[in-house]
């Protein structure tokens, strides 16, 4: 009978445990998948353009350039690499081969290829050198291979889909693993076409076979990111400066999208609030005017406040930037280019290197279940795992933020727990001034990341309203600077 007492009791205190646990927000979806997650987090990737217009000085090969003037005599792509990596970039996007047909891989597809060029007499393979480098210096490793191809005979014909095809076989195979394919939408014009010196167009839409194609990589590579303007795991945003929308959503619905569609810029910039696929998006720029190097350019690269700029209108606003830094005709980066990158670090560490937020008091009118696991502190705990949230029905709320003394604040960065989905439509950011609250700045989307630049104002408190959210909002981070 005792034992029985007993029993009943601990079945009663499991009951009374079991109601007072505060269960997590349910995801609201679509939310992003662990390759996305990770893509998000690398926040820089290098691109770099280099081919035979690097010889040419052209932007667009027309595809019967000679291999022979390839020949970047001290080219090193450990050079490359190592400064990326020092300037903070995660990942480097490498132009296997672009419009003009030229591949940096000796394959055995083409003759249009590295391998009948004096480079290293015609033993070299730029593909493999980059993708060693990134492995030394622990950097991602991507391809962009174009679609578009002016050189090859069979363009516009289905011969030319199984050549893409088996192109990117012998790149998936053996260059691996690839974090991201990218292609992009210039697809189809003049070209040299094995000789025919034609124009050429193609039925954008269906030519290519995309979902095929797709298939046939990622049963190479399961995890790899597709990096179109339609996705499926990335989508370009919408214009060639490296500037998202100040309304970004990661969300997108791309039925009725496909790589090269014109007119579907700002949709790209914006995102959909209502998307069906989480398919973000990523900002390419170049840190010159051209995608290749020309030397006219060399007393044009971007210097570090632009690029700092650019950081802002990118990953400050939930993005990815991927900024093309271009080698030259030895095969090196020019010192113009590292010096900006040099620059642009810098400027990142200095202006980001004080957190006044870090481990400071906040407080919030609203967290779930006012469970410790939810509760405001974790916005300013430097666990990027941690999160506030409210309670299902509170889709408003604010935090106050107790800098303790008196400060000089230029820079608010936010961000969502985007693994539980994108929620915040918008919101204000206030100061406590002359005794009152003073609103500073308002916007939309946070995302993954959102810095928010402010006119420089003194003050001890901050407080964040959000004023309408998709569904309870969780939020992961807030630093102040
Ligand atoms: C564009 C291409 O046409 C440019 O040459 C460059 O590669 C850029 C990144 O994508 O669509």
């Amino acid at each position: 009978m005792k034992s029985l007492t007993v029993l009943f009791f601990c079945l009663y205190l499991v009951v009374i445990n079991a109601q007072n646990i505060i269960m997590p927000p349910e995801p609201i979806f679509p939310i992003p998948s662990a390759e996305q997650l990770a893509w998000h987090e690398m926040e820089l990737t290098a691109f770099v353009h280099f081919t035979l217009n690097t010889f040419t000085g052209k932007e667009w090969g027309y595809g019967d350039e000679d291999p022979a003037i390839f020949n970047p005599v001290d080219f090193d792509a450990g050079q490359w690499v190592k400064t990326f990596s020092e300037a903070g970039f995660k990942s480097v996007i490498l132009t296997c081969k672009h419009h003009d047909g030229f591949c940096l891989w000796p394959g055995k597809y083409t003759e249009h290829s590295i391998k009948n060029s004096p480079f290293r007499n015609g033993q070299g393979d730029v593909v493999r050198e980059v993708s060693e480098a990134c492995k030394k210096y622990g950097l991602k490793f991507g391809v962009y291979l174009s679609p578009w191809d002016r050189n090859h005979p069979d363009y516009g014909q289905p011969e030319y889909i199984e050549y893409y095809r088996n192109q990117l076989k012998e790149l998936f195979q053996n260059y691996g693993p690839i974090y991201e394919m990218w292609f992009d939408g210039a697809n189809g014009g003049d070209g040299y076409y094995g000789g025919k010196r034609e124009h050429r167009t193609i039925d954008r839409k269906s030519y290519y076979d995309w979902p095929k194609t797709l298939a046939l990589v990622q049963s190479m590579q399961p995890e790899v990111i597709f990096f179109s303007d339609a996705g499926p795991g990335v989508r370009w945003i919408g214009n060639e400066q490296g500037r998202a929308g100040e309304t970004n959503w990661n969300t997108l619905t791309p039925d009725t999208l496909y790589a090269g569609k014109s007119g579907i810029e700002n949709l790209l910039n914006v995102g959909a609030a209502d998307g069906t696929h989480w398919i973000p998006g990523e900002a390419d720029v170049s840190i010159r005017k051209g995608w290749f190097w020309h030397e006219e350019e060399d007393s044009m690269v971007k210097s570090p406040e632009m690029l700092f700029n650019i950081y802002l209108s990118s990953v400050g606003r939930g993005s990815t930037l991927l900024l093309n830094v271009p080698p030259d005709k030895t095969g090196l980066l020019h010192k113009n280019d590292v010096n900006s990158l040099k620059g642009f670090r810098k400027l990142l560490d200095k202006t980001f290197k004080n957190n006044l937020a870090s481990g400071k008091k906040v407080s919030s009118d609203n967290w779930r279940g006012h469970a410790d696991e939810f509760a405001p502190a974790n916005l300013t705990d430097n666990d990027k795992t941690s999160y506030w949230a409210t309670d299902d029905d509170v889709l408003t709320s604010e935090i106050v933020i107790d800098l303790e003394k008196s400060c000089e604040v230029k820079y608010v960065l936010l961000q969502e727990y985007i693994p539980l989905g994108q929620r915040v439509k918008s919101f204000e950011i206030e100061v406590w001034k002359n005794q009152r609250w003073e609103k500073v700045i308002q916007g939309t989307t946070i995302g993954y990341k959102r810095i928010l630049p402010i006119e420089p104002v003194k003050t001890d408190r901050i407080r964040i309203r959000i004023n309408e959210a998709k569904a309870c909002p969780v939020l992961s981070n807030v630093e102040i600077y």
